[in-house]
């Protein structure tokens, strides 16, 4: 059998969607696998430990000290025992002026494992970052609130 030129375009096409089609597949596996697969702790901590802000005008305004004790607050927060105290998360970071802050707030929580300190009594025990609990632990306007702050100080977590 002999191929006309249309046919041969046609049954090309075909292929090259095709090709097209696995790759698209095989890289949104990739994704999903390491997804779930998740980092290990030291590569979260890595990454927490790199993370930058693109706010360049201002120094930080909060002490080291105060950051380590905004992000246990925050844990703390995360952790009452009817669910979570959305006023104190919103009390500490409406005391976060700048990116620099921010940083130093979810450097200094560095990476905790979701769900395995008594409360919440579920989850999966999964190392999350800040920003991870705060995704867990918050939605609506609060949330959006962080997302604005993170976006605005350029930090890509
Ligand atoms: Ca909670």
């Amino acid at each position: 059998m002999t191929l006309s030129d249309n046919q041969l375009k046609t049954l090309l096409k075909a292929a090259g969607i095709t090709a097209l089609s696995v790759t698209a597949l095989v890289i949104g596996v990739r994704v999903v696998k390491r997804i779930r697969e998740g980092k290990t702790e030291k590569e979260l901590t890595h990454a927490v430990e790199s993370l930058t802000t693109t706010d360049k005008e201002v120094s930080q305004s909060i002490s080291t000290e105060q950051a380590k004790l905004f992000a246990n607050t925050l844990f703390e927060a995360f952790n009452v025992w009817n669910g979570t105290d959305t006023d104190v998360v919103k009390s500490v970071i409406g005391k976060l002026k700048n990116g620099k802050d921010w940083l130093a707030v979810i450097k200094a929580f560095g990476v905790k494992p979701y769900g395995t300190t008594g409360t919440p009594w579920f989850g999966d025990g999964i190392q999350l970052d800040l920003v991870g609990w705060f995704r867990k632990e918050l939605s609506g306007s609060l949330m959006q609130e962080i997302e604005t702050q993170l976006e605005k100080y350029g930090i890509n977590i």
